[in-house]
């Protein structure tokens, strides 16, 4: 090797510094990743959840009969927030149930590469989540039957594995077949159609293993989401038990149990939620007397607020229900990365509130409650001082009997990954909820809320 004239101590030095210059930076922006490397301290597989999903107590039965038709959607949405995911799989499964087949589950995908962890801005989380530990509930829980109104006949929901198993040659779908350009695309095309359509191709199928190509597009694509026309939906998904029935896992609410005195006024909480909920047959939908949830969407939204301003961009559709009094109107001058001062301005008020704003609208909001309000719950993905200041700016604005965050909260490790749905949950039940129109999560908290009786003005948005 040549010296270029450094001596053997020269070479080492210079090997040292290349290190301390590439090497250390790369290691102190992902030293939490590292340091949790190192304490063996990884994100969890939930494996007990992966077991129980891959052995369901009907799968003996469903193998041995001929009736039992599948729908696996296997285009399904990943690589995004839950909120996103979760609106994709309210289609899927309502598609399923309609048309009497078994919903075919996969997990809660962050990477499909087939690794274990993922690196998300500096820290570890799993690849992907057994959807065990998310859902669950008498009809979202994969064990329990799904009765379709079409078919009379019910319909337990199994696993892409089991699908796998019985389905080795099912006929593939591509959603292209169905979706042409003007159903994806002309805006005067009601959602309701584009499902419809798709009635008619599943129920034409006499295979029991369908299966939708896992390369093709979601059905129901992210613009026709953020469009009124996906209201038409609504005509099926009220009534469907995938909206009337929807449940958490007992995961999600053991994390309710443990901070129950975050969410309930005068009540304890227990470390074993989960149990002693189960002692008193707790009621999983009722609404928590007297609490306000707002969600104050942050972190990634900060761009993403402006960006939708410069699009001119729409609320997601099921926080456009025209019984409600909190309304979008979608400015007509702006649009094609370009917007005014004032169109921006209001993007951002409501899309990406200040404190002063948020406590301006809570005011608001409170005194025209039929419900007294007597406490907050702000659910948030934002920063822990931010979070802080925004509670003391709400305490001095109204004699609140408590006010927690998503920041109060006491989880488990497991508990973690999936808290966003803890968050929605308590959401789904508050007495009053404020939610971010363009927010997917907040889009499914009210379609929850509307499919299971809260009054339409109890959702409301900044
Ligand atoms: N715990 C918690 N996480 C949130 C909240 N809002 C957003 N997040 C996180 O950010 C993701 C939101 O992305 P997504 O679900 O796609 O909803 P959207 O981006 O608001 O349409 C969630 O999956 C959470 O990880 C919140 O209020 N509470
Ligand atoms: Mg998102």
């Amino acid at each position: 090797m040549p010296s270029y004239g450094l001596t053997k101590r020269g070479t080492r030095f210079l090997l040292l510094a290349i290190v301390l210059c590439f090497v250390l930076p790369g290691i102190l922006y992902h030293r939490e990743t590292v340091r949790n490397y190192f304490n063996g301290h990884l994100p969890p597989l939930y494996e007990d959840y992966r077991g129980r999903e891959q052995d369901l107590e009907h799968y003996k039965e469903y193998e041995t009969r001929k009736d039992v038709k599948y729908l696996w959607s296997a285009n399904h949405a990943h690589s995004s927030g839950w909120g996103n995911v979760m609106q994709d799989y309210v289609m899927n499964a309502l598609l399923a149930h309609t048309t009497g087949r078994s919903f075919v589950f996969d997990d809660y995908i962050w990477k499909p590469d087939g690794s274990l962890f993922t690196d998300y801005n500096g820290h570890l989380i799993p690849s992907r989540i057994p959807l065990t530990a998310l859902l669950g509930g008498k009809y979202n829980m994969v064990n329990l039957r799904v009765y379709s109104p079409l078919t009379d006949c019910s319909r337990r929901r199994v696993s892409k594995n089991f699908f796998n198993k019985v389905c080795p040659h099912p006929t593939v779908v591509q959603v292209k077949e169905i979706n042409d350009d003007r159903m994806r695309f002309d805006e005067s095309v009601p959602a309701s159609y584009i499902f419809e359509k798709w009635l008619e191709k599943i129920n034409s199928i006499e295979d029991p293993c369908v299966e939708i190509d896992p390369a093709s597009d979601q059905i129901f694509e992210y613009w026709i989401f953020g469009h009124e026309r996906m209201l038409s939906i609504w005509q099926y998904l009220k009534d469907s038990p995938v909206s009337t029935h929807w449940g958490w896992s007992p995961l999600i609410h053991d994390a309710y149990g443990r901070n129950r005195h975050i969410f309930e006024l005068n009540t304890k909480s227990t470390l074993f939620g989960g149990l002693s909920a189960s002692a008193v047959a707790e009621n999983h939908t009722a609404p928590i007397p007297g609490l306000l949830a707002l969600h104050v969407r942050r972190g990634d939204f900060k761009d993403h607020c402006v960006h939708l301003g410069k699009w001119s961009s729409n609320w997601n559709a099921f926080n456009m229900f025209p019984e409600f009094s909190d309304r979008f109107q979608r400015p007509t001058d702006g649009g094609w990365g370009e917007t005014s001062e004032k169109n921006m301005q209001m993007y951002m008020q409501r899309c990406f509130p200040t404190i002063d704003q948020i406590v301006q609208k809570v005011t608001q909001v409170r005194a025209e409650s039929e419900q007294p309000l007597t406490h907050i719950y702000i659910m948030t993905n934002g920063v822990v001082a931010w979070v802080d200041e925004l509670k003391e700016a709400l305490g001095n604005s109204g004699n609140w009997d408590q006010i927690k965050s998503s920041r109060d909260l006491d989880i488990t490790w497991e508990q973690k990954f999936v808290v966003q749905a803890l968050d929605m949950l308590v959401a789904q039940r508050s007495e009053v909820f404020i939610g971010n129109g363009w927010s997917s999560l907040t889009s499914n908290v009210v379609m929850l809320r509307m499919a299971q009786g809260f009054l339409p003005d109890s959702n409301r948005f900044w």
